[in-house]
């Protein structure tokens, strides 16, 4: 009776809001865990409209609601609900969760509004990698390493782009289930034996009808193609940005196929279409997914309706790995996202090249150091009026601080006429972009910009003469337009400069830890370069040429999370080619263990403002991707390790059923279960929270599998613990033969004398070895 009552009012008020009108509608993900045994994928997109129909108004068709299915790797749908209708839902049978559908966005830079803007190249890092003779046998096509499949989810591809041509590759593996969606100015023959699938997802379904349409697999931002290009690009001679960055660019995994789910657009990724895409993709056989997306810090899911923690979890548990960009919201702390354990969370470092662009002062023609791209023709001798934005001010701002930043609206146009304008930038100001344009149009020749935070970025300013400078650097310039009466000076053309020190610097967009889910689990993982990347991009003209280029480019210079990303999912396809039945945990630890934490000084890595880096900002390190293909040792994990984190995490078995779908027969969360416990999880890195001070002490477990050449090999341990820290590892040596391939450890971190006085976190790192290999953890302690 009671139950009849429910449904009754449920009904009478989904009448009524629907009454109301569809515009309250949005889009829902209805989740529904597992796909039931021996359910065909035609009876489950029937059971599941059958379902809708039961919670819809009269008149309503549930086919017309549905937007999306979700059938092979677990049961759902995503549907067009009023408020009422997802509610009723909620509580039918077989439903696991019903969530709104999250927008996520692109990791490209910080903000929407660098897109324009900021680039990277691969070359260096391709060019070490190139040094090391496996890594290059393995980027021949030609070479018989087994073919590995990169799938990303992405904003599409441009199938023309030389980085996918398909020239001496063999047939597409016969595994391969994907399909080549023909939709605009796409259609099968843009596939080939490169690019083996590609997939969209109908944006109009979900955010009703829009101009950039989404109707196709084909990119109209460039974000996909560039992260693509990088991942598993040919190598591309001769590629450059209008003759910047020149050389060869290529993809961390050459010799891989590419398929592309493009579940994003210029508007952003919505959670449903990025749900679909991983279904898909598991089913098609993807070895390596690459992700450079997610949700705002400031809006994190949880794990339960985080479309990213959900489809990775059924990718990693069928065998693929997950590789996701960190975001970009540093370098303020905690800001990490993609933060899961069956995730490997990717940071961003330059690399060893910077773009000049120097500023030279009238008087003794002293130059100071900048950097830039400018595609401008200013004369070599310093001539142009130079003029500090404060002393451009408009009379009638009051503000002078707001002025010296050259913010819109407060300079006075007849002070900047025919002047190079200096202005300060910092942080949350206008973005420089948008600051340079107005300068332009006020008929100012140049403009130099004094930023401390953003300078490893090289920002793009097309056909404006811009530099930007570090303060120190400025001082020079404000000492120069104090003594001189009229003051002059000139910006130069763009260099590239290679080799350029110190590099890899952990880039300052780079999100970091601690991941703000659990102090258990570190991330990011590891870094890999994702400042001022060339990879391929889409030769669409819509936006300005340089003067005197007719043509548009087809590489583009590209910063971001997202850039470094498709680094590692290259590496990791790469370790998965050599050793094609490692699990994802195994590769992700290859790739961890055998991380650098040294720049080329040979000096421990900084940040990009020169403060030591910590795991909190690059992990493990910078991925080593040849040194991965021979780790030694590997930290192993599983389904059943992921779902007792999440018990640790303090779920019980109904809520880990939402991400899970199922659990196998018997699963129980242990009585025990409790997040310090998740520091137990055997992954390759430790974390430790609330350690307490004096007295304070932990144990934590891990165990090592080898996968080395030799099955009898003897490795000792080495411990680098700050001062304040007591670490001690039992036992200190590890003996595997050919019947004990795996083999535990116990790490007890314990507080020394001094260990209250510690604000904050403690690091270190333990390093197995056995001569041959250097199998390192970092660990990262919290009283
Ligand atoms: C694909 O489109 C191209 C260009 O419009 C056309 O030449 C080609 O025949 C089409 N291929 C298929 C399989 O439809
Ligand atoms: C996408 O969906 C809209 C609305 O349902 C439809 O009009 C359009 O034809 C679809 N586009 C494609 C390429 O399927
Ligand atoms: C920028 O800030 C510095 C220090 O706050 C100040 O001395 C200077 O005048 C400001 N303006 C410019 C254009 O550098
Ligand atoms: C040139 O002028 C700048 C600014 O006035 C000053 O800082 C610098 O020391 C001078 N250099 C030389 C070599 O005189
Ligand atoms: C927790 O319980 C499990 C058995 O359910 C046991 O194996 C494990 O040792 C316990 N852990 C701790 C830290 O007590
Ligand atoms: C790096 C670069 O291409 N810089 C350009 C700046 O502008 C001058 C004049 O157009 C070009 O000659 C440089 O090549």
């Amino acid at each position: 009776m009671a139950t009849w009552l429910l449904l009754c009012c449920l009904i009478a008020s989904s009448l009524a809001a629907a009454a109301a009108g569809d515009g309250g509608n949005q889009v829902y993900i209805v989740y529904m865990g597992a796909v039931p045994q021996r359910a065909s994928p035609n009876l489950l997109q029937e059971s599941h409209l059958r379902l809708v129909s039961t919670v819809l108004k009269r008149g309503r068709r549930a086919g017309s609601v549905v937007v999306r299915q979700y059938k092979h790797g677990f049961s759902g749908f995503a549907a067009r609900l009023s408020e009422v209708e997802a509610a009723a839902l909620r509580r039918k049978p077989g439903v696991v969760s019903v969530f709104a559908d999250p927008v996520y966005h692109l990791h490209t830079t910080r903000s929407w509004d660098f897109l324009q803007q900021a680039a990277v190249k691969i070359d260096a890092a391709a060019r070490r990698r190139g040094a090391h003779k496996p890594a290059a046998a393995a980027a021949d096509p030609s070479s018989s390493s087994p073919d590995t499949i990169i799938g990303l989810l992405d904003s599409g591809i441009w199938p023309e782009s030389p980085s996918f041509n398909d020239a001496g590759f063999g047939p597409v593996p016969g595994r391969w289930k994907g399909v080549c969606m023909a939709g605009d100015d796409f259609n099968s023959s843009n596939c080939n034996r490169k690019l083996i699938g590609a997939r969209y997802y109908n944006e109009s379904d979900v955010r009703g009808p829009s101009q950039s349409g989404g109707g196709s697999p084909r990119d109209d931002v460039g974000h996909g193609t560039h992260t693509s290009s990088t991942a598993a690009g040919n190598a591309v001679a001769g590629a450059s940005y209008y003759g910047l960055a020149a050389g060869t660019a290529k993809g961390g995994s050459a010799s891989s196929r590419v398929a592309m789910y493009r579940v994003c657009s210029e508007e952003g990724c919505s959670g449903s279409a990025i749900l679909a895409g991983f279904d898909d993709a598991v089913a098609d056989g993807v070895d390596v997914l690459s992700v450079s997306l997610g949700a705002s810090p400031y809006f994190r899911p949880d794990f339960t309706s985080d479309p990213i923690a959900i489809g990775s979890f059924h990718a990693v548990a069928k065998g693929v790995t997950v590789v996701c960009s960190a975001g970009n919201s540093g370098p303020a702390a905690a800001t990490v996202v993609n933060a899961a354990p069956w995730i490997l969370t990717v940071a961003a470092t330059t690399i060893d090249r910077d773009f000049e662009s120097d500023v030279v002062l009238g008087g003794n023609n002293s130059a100071v150091r900048g950097g830039a791209i400018n595609f401008s023709n200013l004369d070599k001798s310093p001539k142009y009026p130079l003029i500090d934005g404060a002393a451009a001010k408009e009379s009638s701002v009051s503000d002078a601080e707001s002025a010296s930043h050259c913010e819109p609206g407060t300079l006075d146009s007849g002070k900047v006429q025919g002047k190079i304008v200096l202005c300060n930038h910092s942080e949350g100001d206008t973005s420089k972009v948008v600051k340079a344009d107005e300068l332009q149009s006020a008929g100012a020749v140049g403009a130099i910009f004094v930023n401390d935070a953003e300078r490893s970025v090289a920002t793009t300013y097309l056909d404006f003469p811009v530099t930007e400078v570090t303060s120190a650097a400025a001082a020079a310039i404000h000492k120069y337009i104090a003594s001189a009466s009229q003051p002059v000076a000139t910006i130069t053309p763009t260099a590239t400069v290679t080799e350029y020190k110190p590099a890899p610097v952990v880039a300052y967009f780079s999100s970091r830890g601690p991941s703000a889910q659990t102090g258990n689990v570190l991330k990011p993982d590891v870094a890999a370069p994702g400042v001022n990347i060339l990879a391929s991009w889409i030769p669409t003209s819509s936006s300005s040429l340089p003067a005197g280029q007719k043509a548009a480019s087809q590489f583009k210079l590209v910063s971001g999370t997202s850039m470094a990303c498709p680094h590692v999912a290259g590496a990791a396809a790469t370790v998965k080619a050599w050793n094609p039945t490692w699990s994802p945990a195994a590769i992700r630890s290859a790739i961890m263990t055998t991380a650098t934490q040294l720049n080329n000084d040979r000096a421990p890595m900084t940040t990009d403002s020169g403060s030591p880096a910590t795991p909190y900002d690059y992990g493990a390190g910078q991925v080593h991707p040849t040194a991965a293909l021979d780790p030694g040792l590997v930290y192993e994990a599983g389904e059943d390790d992921y779902l007792h984190f999440l018990c640790n995490y303090g779920y019980d078995a109904p809520k880990i059923k939402l991400i899970a779908a199922s659990l196998p027969d018997g699963f129980a969360c242990a009585a025990n279960a409790s997040a310090a416990l998740i520091s137990d999880l055997n992954y390759p890195s430790i974390a430790v929270s609330g350690l307490g001070g004096k007295g304070g002490s932990r144990t934590v477990t891990r165990a090592v599998t080898n996968v080395g050449a030799q099955e009898a090999a003897t490795y000792t341990v080495a411990v680098s613990a700050p001062a304040g820290l007591n670490v001690k590892v039992t036992p200190t040596k590890l003996e595997f033969t050919k019947s004990a391939k795996k083999l535990a450890f116990q790490v007890t971190f314990s507080g020394g004398h001094d260990a209250a006085a510690k604000k904050g976190a403690m690091s270190g790192s333990i390093t197995w070895s056995d001569g041959k290999h250097l199998v390192r953890s970092p660990f990262v302690v919290t009283s």
